[in-house]
């Protein structure tokens, strides 16, 4: 045992330039979509939110990201919730939709050099031409692509820096040619390409053409487990982690992040990491619950970032293997990154302990981690650093409350040479820089249950946007002012299938938008609803007890009250799709043309439907599903308005 301890005592690391410097680095950012994973956050109060945004983008502050990776919505469901396209159809372009632009901007805001990085997951029907292949008419995509881009010059004042494919599906390479020519020829030649935001395996096949590859600017991959091809590496290409991490937000999350953050480099030379997701805004009980570097009501991990984005600048550059950057004898990793005229330097370690740093995907081989002492031996243009600013943070998992991007003042350099202890958990960043700060507001206010009464008639609402709190698992709802008596109202815009990302949402043809919680049981809703008119939906509903969400709405239990008021059909139903009727009937003298306001009231067992004032039905329902969202919907695709939701515990 002795021996080992004196072994470990001399665990020397090189820190120099001799050989030059390692490559470029390219920023540490968080996704927002892929989908609709900020969708509340816009909801907050100004405090709060600003608060928010301040951990997320705010340089020496807190997470201090560099790079925004945003969706670009194609009004289908792609995780938590649809994200609103700029052309829900051909004929029409609106650069006001969503929360994508407002998020871009607060970032931007906070952070000027903030990069932003815009892919699309899914995209609608009509790029298709009624084909799920997005690329059936290439043209016609990179301009419904590049529309997004000059929208977001032209209406925010926002410059994209990057571009993505498809996420995680086909790359079509032809396609990324015509993309980068219609770019270049509308002055975006500064927007660079990164494909294909898959597996290495499509990678390979970019490689094999040469004016492919000079289109691209970097190689993107999702969940790499910190390793990339020899191919890749000697393509000459910056690599990038595109989209990582995507594990639950506790300390074991943490400790994913903190070692993939150093190790992406050390072992796959990527040069950036991007966390899906930014924040976790979507309601709870939506699929993939915290897998968020930040949750609105719980700030954790967001504070491992500042380890490496607010000692860093983009194009810095890492420092090579060997002479800064690798794996530590005992566990763990350590990287180097330095200024471009070399003045400053910073050392991130990781000791995170294997049980400590699961990730979601891909399966981590076991190793160990050990206490260690660590020297590290500054030559060569860092030889004459006297003393390194040393910040520290320590997962306990004991119960402790652990340490974020703490302060230990300084430790000096002795004849070139500082050492540190490091255990296990803990994650030190030893810098020349003297800026970074622990950002610290008030603690907020305790979260609460989503409040009721919940009145809408969205007169308060910009036209185009899209209510705050309504939560569309399939199509897409915009803000549009009818005039009269209803004024603004809510519309369901999304008139034919969407190309998919995931293939569950082809399995139900209409639309669902769900509000409040997941907890609610007995549950009044009434809304007002009108169908008419071109392109308009035969059939539409308001629901309660509503249990599902995501890629498998098509599966959503809960009970549905649907009326056609083109005949005057009405039914409950227990399953979104509408097949499992509880009661029907026809009253056309009670269900009209034009305006018809519905109420659906569910207590215990019994469930009541009211059209315009006159009951339909007062029925026994099935037990499950107990609780559920409320929500309202379209049986197709077409034009739905809602106005005046009013949704109340059950007399
Ligand atoms: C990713 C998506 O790109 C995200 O939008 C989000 O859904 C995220 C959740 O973890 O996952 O998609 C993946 C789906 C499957 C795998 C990897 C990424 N997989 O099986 O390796």
């Amino acid at each position: 045992l002795l021996s080992f301890l004196t072994y470990a005592h001399c665990d020397l690391y090189q820190v120099n330039d001799q050989i030059g410097v390692g490559r470029r680095f390219d920023g540490i950012g968080g996704l927002s979509g892929g989908s609709a994973t900020s969708k509340l956050l816009i909801a907050y109060p100004d405090q709060q939110r600003n608060e928010i945004l301040d951990y997320l983008f705010k340089p020496k502050f807190g997470a201090s990201l560099q790079i925004l990776k945003v969706e670009i919505g194609g009004d289908a469901q792609a995780s938590d919730a649809t994200e609103a396209s700029h052309m829900h159809v051909e004929w029409e372009e609106n650069y006001q939709r969503g929360y994508e632009w407002w998020l871009m901007k607060e970032a931007k805001k906070r952070n000027p050099n903030i990069q932003l990085y815009g892919l699309p997951w899914a995209f609608p029907g009509w790029l298709g031409h009624g084909t799920q292949n997005p690329y059936y008419d290439r043209q016609k995509l990179a301009n419904y692509i590049y529309k997004w881009i000059w929208g977001a010059k032209v209406y925010h004042n926002l410059t994209i820096d990057y571009i993505g494919i498809w996420n995680e599906q086909n790359c079509d390479l032809q396609y990324i040619m015509v993309l980068r020519d219609i770019l270049d020829r509308n002055g975006f030649m500064n927007t660079k390409i990164v494909a294909t935001d898959s597996w290495w395996s499509a990678i390979s096949d970019i490689e094999l053409y040469a004016e492919v590859t000079a289109a691209v600017d970097a190689l993107g991959v999702h969940y790499p487990g910190v390793l990339s091809p020899d191919s890749a590496i000697n393509s000459g290409k910056q690599l990038w982690s595109s989209e990582d991490y995507s594990s639950f937000n506790d300390e074991v999350g943490g400790g994913c992040w903190a070692r993939i953050l150093n190790q992406n480099y050390v072992k796959g030379l990527m040069t950036s990491t991007i966390a899906w997701n930014l924040i976790d805004s979507f309601y709870q009980a939506l699929p993939w619950d915290r897998d968020s570097l930040m949750t609105a009501r719980e700030p954790v991990e967001w504070q491992l970032y500042s380890h490496t984005t607010q000692l860093s600048e983009i194009g810095w550059r890492y420092l090579p293997h060997d002479h800064g950057v690798g794996m530590l004898n005992q566990g763990g990793s350590y990287v180097t990154l330095v200024s471009p005229d070399l003045s400053h330097l910073t050392i991130v370690i990781e000791a995170m302990s294997h049980n400590h740093s699961l990730c979601i995907r891909p399966k981590l081989p076991w190793y160990t981690v050990t206490t260690q002492n660590v020297t590290f031996v500054l030559t060569g243009s860092f030889s004459k650093i006297s003393q390194l600013f040393i910040w520290q943070s320590t997962l306990t998992f004991n119960g402790t409350t652990p340490t974020y991007f703490k302060s230990l003042g300084t430790v000096p350099v002795i004849n070139g040479q500082v050492t540190i202890i490091i255990q296990p958990d803990q994650i030190i960043s030893l810098t020349t820089l003297n800026d970074a700060t622990h950002g610290e507001y008030l603690q907020p206010p305790p979260s609460a249950p989503f409040p009721l009464p919940f009145i809408e008639n969205f007169e308060d609402y910009p036209v185009s946007s899209e209510p705050y709190t309504m939560a569309p698992q399939q199509g897409s709802y915009d803000v549009v002012d009818v005039g009269g008596e209803h004024g603004k109202v809510m519309r369901q815009m999304v008139l034919q299938t969407p190309i998919a990302w995931c293939s569950g949402t082809l399995n139900y043809n209409g639309t669902l938008n769900v509000v409040g919680s997941f907890n609610w049981t007995d549950i009044t809703i009434s809304t007002d609803i009108l169908l008419g008119g071109v392109n308009a939906s035969d059939g539409a509903f308001i629901g309660v007890r509503i249990n599902n969400g995501g890629c498998t709405t098509y599966a959503a239990m809960g009970l549905f009250f649907f009326t056609y008021p083109n005949d005057g059909r009405f039914s409950l139903t227990s399953d979104v799709l509408g097949k499992n009727v509880i009661v029907s009937g026809r009253e056309s003298g009670v269900i009209v043309p034009g305006w018809n306001t519905l109420t659906l009231s569910v207590k215990g067992t019994v469930a009541t439907g009211i059209c315009n004032g006159v009951e339909l039905f007062s029925v026994l329902v099935p037990s499950f599903p107990a609780n559920g969202f409320a929500g309202v919907g379209t049986d197709i695709y077409g034009y739905a308005d809602f106005d005046n939701i009013q949704i109340t515990n059950a007399a």
